[in-house]
């Protein structure tokens, strides 16, 4: 996975409906930049620097890939989104919102237009005060001191009040909280390592991840398929047995659910298409046996991509024991898995249509991928 920035943010407004402006702020940066850790409370603050009405403010903590340029971008364009005129003047103005950066990881960045961190946050109340309540250990890059300490040592005596009412997070849009135990099912190169990596990452889930990079038989199965795969699929079924009674018996009570990227039943549905039919029958017996005593997920989600984008993300990843993997064969897959898909009555099943989707590349997508999961 790419970079992860932790980046505190203030919010300010005094224009305007200010208390929807922050709402709306704090949606759009959900949506455009990345997963929103924590929302300080709101205060009603006296203007400071200029003469204006009192500002509503409040400050978050976000995670983002982004640049801190990239990042500054982005925050511009959702200020102009929400209504902000660019300012016409130097000194300051009446705004529907202003957004800020204050710290980006612990980074120290003296450029034109980009000062991290914010040079003037440890001189304003009201940037102290909601900060201390969501990061009051955290130590200012420059000026070595936590922010409970720089509120503290603070000058600015503005009088500035809670006015205890509370900002939504809208990552609780998404409700995991009904599942214990999702598993997440595709195609090869469907993407289901990356999704099963970012909802644990997201929601605190407990990620199973096949063990396939040390089966010593895939590559070879890839070379003679007819001689290993028998193999295979008993290597590949005794693993995920273990893997999956194992994880399963030791739960983590500071995770809130699990979450795999794959489920044990596609041992059969990739057996029937490796192997011989007698071989088939043989393993199926196996199959079955230690498929009863094992916990089943409570949501399965199938991951439907076309061939070709299946063969692109192939190539991207570039394992090399994958490389010349036929697309007859992953249609051949596919089938398998919506045979099956269609007859289980008992299992409580997801489909989803991903091929016009960049989970990875695109947050919009991830985030429409995450309301199909969980609107039930
Ligand atoms: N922002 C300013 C200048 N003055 N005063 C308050 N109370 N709150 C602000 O957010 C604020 C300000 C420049 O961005
Ligand atoms: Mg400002
Ligand atoms: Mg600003």
């Amino acid at each position: 996975m790419k970079d992860i920035h932790q980046v505190y943010i203030a919010l300010g407004s005094n224009k305007g409906d200010r208390l929807k402006y922050l709402q709306d702020a704090i949606d759009l940066i959900f949506v455009e930049v990345g997963k929103i850790n924590s929302i300080a409370k709101v205060y009603n603050t006296p203007a400071i620097g200029f003469e204006g009405d009192d500002f509503l403010n409040t400050c978050i903590a976000i995670e983002t890939t982004f640049t801190p340029e990239a990042l500054l971008t982005k925050l511009q364009a959702i200020e102009q989104m929400l209504g902000r005129e660019p300012s016409m003047s130097e000194t300051y103005e009446s705004r529907t919102i202003d957004l800020d950066v204050l710290f980006f990881d612990d980074e120290v960045i003296r450029k034109e237009g980009l000062n991290i961190p914010h040079p003037e946050l440890h001189k304003r109340q009201f940037v102290l005060q909601p900060l201390q309540h969501i990061a009051p250990k955290y130590v200012h890059p420059l000026l070595q001191k936590p922010i409970e300490a720089l509120l503290h040592e603070c000058e600015d005596a503005s009088d500035i009040e809670d006015i205890k009412i509370w900002l939504k997070n809208p990552s609780k849009q998404f409700n995991f909280s009904t599942y214990n135990y999702i598993a997440i099912e595709g195609n090869i190169g469907a993407g289901k390592t990356s999704l099963a990596h970012k909802i644990s990452h997201d929601y605190n889930a407990k990620l199973i991840l096949e063990r396939f990079a040390d089966n010593p038989f895939l590559p070879k199965f890839y070379q003679e398929p007819q001689r290993y795969a028998f193999t295979l699929e008993m290597s590949f079924l005794a693993d995920r047995y273990q893997q999956i009674s194992d994880d399963l018996s030791q739960l983590d009570l500071f995770k809130d659910f699990l979450v795999s990227d794959y489920d044990i039943y596609k041992s059969l549905i990739f057996s029937k298409i490796t192997l011989p039919e007698d071989e088939f029958k043989l393993y199926r017996k196996l199959f079955y046996l230690m498929y009863k005593d094992i916990a089943k997920p409570d949501l399965y989600v199938y991951l439907y991509q076309n061939t070709e984008r299946l063969q692109e993300n192939i190539k991207k990843r570039g394992r090399d024991y994958e490389q010349n993997i036929d697309s007859d064969y992953l249609e051949k897959i596919n089938s398998g898995y919506l045979e099956f898909l269609k007859n289980q009555s008992e299992l409580n099943v997801k489909i989803i249509d991903i091929s016009d989707k960049d989970f990875v590349k695109h947050r919009a997508d991830y985030l429409w991928l995450l309301k199909e999961i969980c609107n039930v």
